[in-house]
Parts: structure tokens; sequence; C-alpha cells
């Protein structure tokens, strides 16, 4: 018999409803149920982020390693990895997602040379999509490790030395190349150490100047070898560098503007990096979304009483309704999903605590999608506000929004009309009728 990782769950895990005492079942997410036009699956497109649930530890700034990680126990590297591949893809199985994510170093070791480290990419790329073959799970994106490296420390596409960035060409090549290979859906660019901690020796416009060259090549080579797939950049303001130049998703936006490269990216919005940027989730979703750029989500939540990227599951349903809404409202995520880039307590040292958040945090979206969509459909803060901007469907609002008229005409209108006269924002009212609709 195959070995298995997860002795305490024989099966898939179940869709047993809301009153369900079992901690092995989901209560609201069952894939196959339609909301609207889409199944649950296919307006929420889960996927298990491949750094935290298979290689996270438990080690911390205090103390190391705390989690039982059978899979994690052969000493030469290439088993290692072999083994975590077995063990992601009875997770996936067991907990029926549908997708997963990884950067390249997750999936196969560093080698002795950068050829060594292609060569080991490239066996377990062989092996994951055997696997991927076999269990219908998809790569929804593929990413490089351009931090943790200490070559990387001064930046990676940023970085002062033309030989780091070389350097991290050459990966980011080799990651796009297995994603292809994977099919992945996305590729995805966090830029970890793309920022600074000095001005005093740091040429700000040059290291923009280079990002902006990097994400030209990035560009250009995915137009050379036909990857279908959608790149993304995530957005974060600091951690592990002081100043990130992809802070927030209206910085983001402005520089893919100025260097010519908006055609070509959408934004990766995480939940904590939102939060850190001092934003909530849903104004980093707003405002990648009303300016079409809502690719996909790192479905995680942050602790605001800690400062720091905590990466918990996400189990608010108040901010998975408040994410939803916006994710519905633009039409879905397309070839986009909701990755649970979040990692189990250090003191949840047992594998199957990640089935417990990974259960949760599925429940809390599939929730959060119910309550958005009953929203929608009674068209209960839509129709709100269309009133409430109502007085630019015609008259002078019209006339200013098709640019009819300038200051003159607006002070001759003035002096006629008046002083304007104010409603109500109804904000309480309206935050009401929103818990009305969690609590049913
Ligand atoms: C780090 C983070 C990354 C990206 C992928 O905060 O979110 O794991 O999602 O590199
Ligand atoms: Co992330």
């Amino acid at each position: 018999m195959a070995k298995t990782y997860f002795p305490k769950v024989q099966k898939a895990i179940p869709y047993e409803g809301k009153d369900s005492k079992n901690p092995f079942a989901f209560k609201y997410y069952n894939k196959e149920q339609r909301v609207g036009s889409k199944t649950m699956g296919e307006h929420l497109r889960f996927s298990v982020a491949y750094w935290h649930s298979l290689l996270g530890n438990g080690a911390d700034m205090f103390g190391g390693a705390s989690f039982e990680r059978d899979w994690r126990q052969p000493s030469d590297p290439m088993d290692r990895s072999k083994e975590t591949l077995d063990a992601a893809f009875e997770f996936f199985e067991k907990l029926g997602i549908d997708y997963y994510c990884f950067h390249d170093r997750d999936i196969a070791p560093e080698g002795s040379s950068f050829s060594h480290s292609i060569k080991n990419l490239q066996t377990i790329v062989g092996l994951a999509k055997q696997m991927q073959k076999a269990t219908g799970v998809k790569l929804l994106w593929g990413t490089a490790n351009l931090f943790g490296s200490p070559i990387y420390s001064q930046g990676a596409g940023t970085s002062p030395n033309a030989h780091v960035m070389a350097h991290a060409a050459a990966q980011v090549k080799n990651a796009i190349d297995a994603t292809k290979e994977l099919g992945g859906e996305n590729y995805v660019f966090w830029g970890g150490r793309e920022g600074y901690e000095t001005l005093l020796n740091t040429d700000l416009k040059h290291e923009q100047e280079q990002m902006a060259k990097f994400f030209h090549m990035a560009v250009d080579y995915k137009k050379k070898i036909g990857f279908k797939g959608q790149f993304l950049i995530e957005p974060k303001p600091c951690e592990p560098t002081k100043h990130q130049y992809d802070t927030d998703a209206a910085t983001t936006l402005s520089f893919l503007r100025e260097y010519d490269l908006l055609d070509h990216f959408k934004l990766n919005i995480e939940a904590n990096h939102a939060t850190l940027a001092g934003h909530t989730f849903e104004h980093e979703l707003a405002v990648a979304s009303a300016a079409g750029k809502l690719g996909s989500v790192d479905a995680n939540r942050g602790d605001l009483l800690l400062g720091w990227d905590t990466d918990q599951f996400p189990t608010d349903i108040y901010s998975t309704t408040l994410a939803m809404l916006i994710i519905l409202k633009q039409g879905g995520l397309g070839k986009g999903g909701l990755n649970f880039d979040a990692k189990v307590r250090r003191s949840s040292n047992d594998p199957h605590d990640l089935f417990h958040a990974h259960i949760g945090g599925m429940d809390a979206f599939a929730r959060g999608l119910l309550v958005a969509h009953a929203i929608i459909e009674d068209k209960v803060f839509s129709r709100f506000i269309a009133e409430r901007y109502r007085s630019f469907d015609s008259g002078i609002g019209a006339k200013i929004m098709s640019g009819k008229v300038g200051f003159r005409e607006l002070e001759q209108w003035i002096i006629k009309e008046g002083k304007p006269e104010l409603e109500s924002a109804r904000q309480e009212m309206l935050e009401n009728i929103l818990n009305s609709y969690l609590v049913r």
C-alpha cells in the first residue's frame, strides 16, 4: 500500500451542510452547487499555496521547526522534494481542491550550479505533470523565489549589480518555462526584495527603470514561447524591504502605466498585504477592479493587533462577503483564483490541521459568495448607489460628465441655482442591512 501522510482523512472531504458537526466536512462549500450562472467551484477556484502548506515547519523568530511532517524527513533534497510532491497531491485530492501554486524553489531544491538547479526543477516538473494528469489538479500559478538566496539580499530585478539581475532573469525564465509546461493559468511576480532600505545608497529612479526592463524582458519572453497564462504582480508595502516598489494596487498600476506595461499585467491582491499598506482588503480589490486589473487573489487575513504579515487563514465572513461582492460585480476572476497564501499557527503541529485550515477558508469564501450573490440579486446596495449618484444622469451632472460645461458655465449655473441640498449617505442603515444578510 502506498504511504499515506494524512491517515485520519480516508476519503475526500464531503459537504454536509451548515448543521454538520463533523470537523472534516464542508458546511457551506458545495463544489457543484450553482450560484447564479456558475457552480461554487467555478466561482471560487481555490488553490493551495505549496510554500506554506507543504513546506511550512512552524519555525518563527524565536524557535525552530515545530510541525510533524513525514514528507520532510528524507535527508537527500531531491528525495525530500519527491515525497513532498506525493504528500501535496494526496492533500489536494482529499481536500477536493482544484488548484495549487508554487515557487520554483518550493518544488525543487537549488543545486550546486545554475544548470543543476534547472535539472532539479525539470525533474520535479516532469513528476508533477504526471500527477496533475492522474488527479485533474491544475496549476493556478507559478512563480520564482527571488528573495531567499543571499545573492538577492540587495534586490533581484532591482539589484545594483547587473550580474545579480541577470541571474534573476535566468531564474524567472526557467520558472516561466516550468509554469508553461504544467499548463499554469497565471504567472506571479512578487518582488520580495525589490525595494530599498536607505536612499543613502540607492538610486531609486535607476532601480525602477531596471524593474521596468525586467518586466519588458519577461513580456517579450512570454510572447516568444507562446505562454498563454496571465502575468500578475502582487503588491506589498514592506517586509522584507522597508519600502517596496509595488507598495499597493494604486502604486503598482501607476508604475505599469508609466513604463508602458499596463496591457501585459493584472494584479494579484493579497488581503494581509492590503492591511499592511493601511488599506482594507476590499479597498485594494476595488482599486484593482476599477482599473480592469483584478486578476487573482491571495486569500488570507492579518491580525489588526500585530503589524506584520501573519498570513492567517481567512475566517472572517464579513471580509469574504465584501471581497466576493467586488469579484462578482466584475464577473469573476477569469483565469485567477483564490489562493490560500496562509499558514497554520506554530502550535497547530498536526498535519491534519491543514484540513481544518483549508476547510475553514473555503467555507468562509463559500458563505461570502452566497451572501454577496443574494445582496447583488436583491440590488441592495446597487440600487442605493445608483440613486445616490442620480444627479449625474441628467441635467448639469450629465453635462459635466460629457465635458459639455466648464468652470465658467458652472459658475453661471450656481449663481442661478444657489446652494445644494444634501441627502444622507445612510452608512449605518446600510451596515445594518449587510448584517441582516450575514446572520440569515
Ligand atoms: C509574501 C507573499 C508571497 C507571494 C508569492 O508575502 O505573499 O508568498 O504570494 O511569492
Ligand atoms: Co502572496
